[in-house]
């Protein structure tokens, strides 16, 4: 009998093991966005190559829909460890690493592919090197899309009209300061309670791109949306650098190529569903204003990148980047 139960629990022991190989390490990811978002999909989607070239020796947990909290406690508990891999904006870092202010600063890139050049190439890298001091190390840029104006008062068509509107912004002072300069109300606030108080009336409009204008259904509660275009903000993928430590250096090369990999899957999945989200908020019948003069909006930013790039070094990355060719 006694002989019978060790041996029913030897073989359980061995299932468990077969199952998950001791040396087994998957990451725990999280990620503001429901599932199906292009960015959850896209960090998936590497889960899945690091499985497939380890055996399931290295694979990733998602944890989507802000299961793991909101993003600024992310990313505390990314730096602290508890947390291995975290998509956030480059927003909500702004506090913490300075340089990521920069490819967040209001109208700093001409287009979308000025933004993937830069972001991809030497400086997107020295920007991310920035981080590794503050506990992240990362890992790969994703699309954002441009974050435009949306609220429930009245259609935005200059400046004049954001007097005294109260927008909800991201932790960022950069975007608080960004929206003072415009005569607006700024209320940060995390993603997650914004729906609630666009509908209470708590804050009268937000600001973001169609995916997320959608995927929120704050379309339904802010009825008119301005594409300004004021942020080209990109996603940002991070490990923990304590994370990252206890990897061996291939483990690490791997990790890297699985997330760059990951880019171009997540850039085709944001195109679909930029178009699918437009197409769902102009069924609903929004009144969305497509062409608006951004000059007045851009010549408001001046006192905006005196703050946040004040610095010789900072001011010397805006220069590079609006050096950068691309369309
Ligand atoms: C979305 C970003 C997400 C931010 C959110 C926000 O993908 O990371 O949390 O905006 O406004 O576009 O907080």
């Amino acid at each position: 009998m006694k002989q019978t139960k060790l041996l029913a629990v030897g073989m359980a022991a061995l299932a468990v093991s077969l199952a998950s190989p001791a040396a087994a390490q998957q990451f725990r990811a999280a990620d503001t966005h429901a599932d199906g978002y292009p960015t959850v999909e896209a960090v998936e989607h590497m889960g899945e190559l690091l499985s497939s070239w380890t055996n399931g020796r290295m694979g990733i947990q998602m944890f989507p829909g802000r299961q793991l909290g909101e993003e600024r406690d992310t990313i505390e508990q990314t730096i602290a460890g508890v947390i291995d891999i975290n998509r956030v904006n480059l927003a909500p870092l702004n506090g913490i690493v300075p340089e990521t202010a920069i490819p967040a600063l209001p109208f700093i890139f001409r287009s979308t592919e000025h933004m993937r050049t830069v972001m991809d190439g030497e400086i997107g890298q020295e920007i991310m090197a920035a981080m590794e001091e503050h506990g992240m190390v990362g890992l790969a840029y994703y699309d954002s899309g441009a974050r435009s104006f949306y609220n429930s008062v009245r259609p935005i068509t200059s400046p004049a009209d954001m007097d005294g509107v109260r927008i909800r912004v991201q932790n960022s002072d950069l975007f608080v300061a960004t929206m003072e300069a415009l005569g607006a109300n700024a209320t940060p606030m995390e993603f997650g309670q914004v729906y609630e108080a666009l509908a209470n009336g708590v804050i009268d409009g937000a600001e973001n791109n169609w995916p997320s204008y959608e995927s929120t259904r704050h379309f339904e509660v802010a009825n008119h949306y301005t594409l300004n275009q004021h942020s080209l903000s990109p996603e940002v993928l991070v490990m923990s650098k304590a994370t990252w430590d206890g990897l061996s250096a291939s483990d690490q090369q791997l990790v890297l190529k699985a997330a760059a990999l990951s880019v171009p899957v997540m850039r085709d999945l944001w195109d679909a569903r930029v178009d699918a989200s437009r197409a769902i908020v102009e069924a609903n019948g929004n009144e969305i204003l497509y062409e608006v003069d951004k000059q007045p909006f851009i010549d408001a930013m001046a006192p905006v990148y005196e703050r946040f790039a004040g610095t010789p070094e900072l001011s010397d990355l805006v220069e590079r980047i609006q050096a950068v060719g691309a369309e």
